[in-house]
């Protein structure tokens, strides 16, 4: 396969449709010595969390390369990039903006405005400042109200570059991956923190939302989610059940409260001292209308009932990307449908989807067939959607560039451009210049 393709009447052929490609500061921008440190350096720098042991201080050296990186996003041919701002790099330690940090974000949103490339900004990707965990992080209420404080500076700062903010990247990963099962920074481990942390998150997302109403009423504000959807094994009640309660408890644990302002009914059956700290007015504020939602999508598993573990997934069958995550596009159509029939839906983009393969680069090239193919079984899963009425006016490929893969470093590779990290050189890969062709066709 060299092409990614779509039925010739679909609206992702469309010029309104928006393609682009995302990334996160963390990730790529190194620029270490430049900014505060964060939850994730004090993770690196923690035995035994990182595959590759190692760390973000270069990462893609993105705080130097950026007016050439801005170059690759262009020949691309994209109508968007999408970027997230590093907290600690605009912050100081007494909570003002930090104007070296907030100009390496002006002049990026400037290149990208000069270049007609729409700007989506996240402004939560995981990189807490490290200062405000060591004062509980996401257990604390406080942290909310920080965050709050924040977004109203920085959005201020940017004034009307911006196209799209997210509040959140994903706060299923910050809250279950980083304070439940202890995968991801900080590294905590107990169900009594997960539901904690993830109210706090929805909170500083609620908070966040009505400051965007005030400073940045023109931009088009929302939240990333992540969903994995959850089948049942067989069609046994108990596998069912099983499938239910993960999902529960996984995916609409971030997305119900949005949209109708109450925890899932699952909320009655956890111990008390699992349970998040709820204040009056809280689930007003997290249930705020939304401009658009942002969906991200990988995978899906699936569940049998086991007499101790609510929701362990049993081990996926391939064919699997390097993160061992099973290829099954269908799931993504599912998806989207369900959400559909489920809740009163404002538009969707989707803000990542993309796979981690085992590149090699040959003579200057990289020959990604599985990747590629990837793209196009999900894109067609995104059209076969539309076709059912989901309302998508959107995609981004996750990643633009190979990057740090958080507790797998440097070792799984999800961009459609390739990174030497010796010579920090970019090479686009087959999906990469598949991904183009498809954008300059429509
Ligand atoms: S780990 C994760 N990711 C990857 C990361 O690079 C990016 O920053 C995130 O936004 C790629 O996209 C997101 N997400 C966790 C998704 C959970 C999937 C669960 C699979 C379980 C088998």
């Amino acid at each position: 396969m060299t092409k990614i393709s779509l039925p010739s009447h679909s609206p992702l052929l469309t010029k309104e449709f928006v393609y682009g490609v995302a990334t996160a500061s963390f990730q790529i921008e190194g620029g270490y010595e430049h900014r505060l440190p964060c939850i994730w350096d004090t993770f690196c720098d923690t035995e035994g969390k990182i595959a590759d042991s190692s760390h973000g201080h270069i990462a893609c050296d993105h705080y130097n390369n950026w007016q050439q990186d801005i170059d690759l996003i262009a020949s691309l041919g994209v109508d968007a990039y999408r970027l997230s701002i590093s907290w600690p790099r605009v912050i100081t330690r007494s909570g003002e903006l930090n104007p070296q940090g907030v100009k390496f974000y002006t002049d990026i949103l400037d290149e990208l405005n000069r270049r007609n490339i729409k700007a989506f900004v996240t402004l939560y990707h995981w990189d807490l400042p490290q200062y405000l965990e060591d004062e509980g992080g996401w257990l604390n209420r406080q942290t909310a109200y920080a965050f709050e404080q924040y977004v109203e500076l920085i959005t201020r700062a940017f004034g009307t570059r911006v196209f799209s903010y997210a509040t959140l990247n994903e706060p299923f990963c910050s809250a279950f991956l980083g304070y439940e099962i202890g995968i991801h920074a900080p590294g905590l481990v107990g169900k009594q923190y997960g539901k904690k942390a993830a109210h706090h998150l929805l909170l500083a997302h609620g908070l966040a939302m009505k400051v965007l109403n005030k400073t940045s009423p023109n931009t088009q504000n929302g939240i990333v989610l992540n969903f994995t959807p959850a089948y049942p094994l067989t069609n046994s009640q108990e596998d069912i059940d099983c499938a239910k309660y993960a999902d529960d408890y996984l995916n609409q644990w971030y997305m119900k409260p949005i949209m109708d302002g109450h925890y899932p009914d699952i909320i009655n059956q956890l111990p008390k001292d699992h349970l998040p700290d709820i204040h009056p007015g809280d689930m007003a504020l997290i249930s705020q209308p939304i401009d658009y939602l942002g969906i991200n999508f990988y995978t899906r598993q699936v569940y049998k009932a086991h007499p101790t573990h609510i929701y362990e997934p049993i081990a996926p069958k391939g064919p699997l990307t390097d993160m061992g995550w099973e290829i099954y596009p269908q799931s993504f159509t599912d998806l989207l449908i369900d959400l559909h029939k489920t809740y009163t839906l404002p538009p969707m983009y989707i803000t990542e989807n993309g796979a981690a393969m085992p590149d090699t680069i040959n003579n200057g090239e990289v020959n990604d067939q599985d990747r590629l193919s990837y793209y196009h079984t999900h894109l067609n899963a995104v059209h076969n959607a539309t076709e059912q009425g989901v309302n998508i006016i959107g995609y981004f490929a996750w990643s633009l560039m190979d990057n740090f893969e958080w507790a797998e470093g440097y070792l799984k590779r999800f961009g459609i451009v390739y990174v030497d990290y010796e010579t920090q050189q970019r090479t686009i890969k087959a999906s990469g210049h598949a991904y183009k062709a498809l954008i300059s066709n429509r």
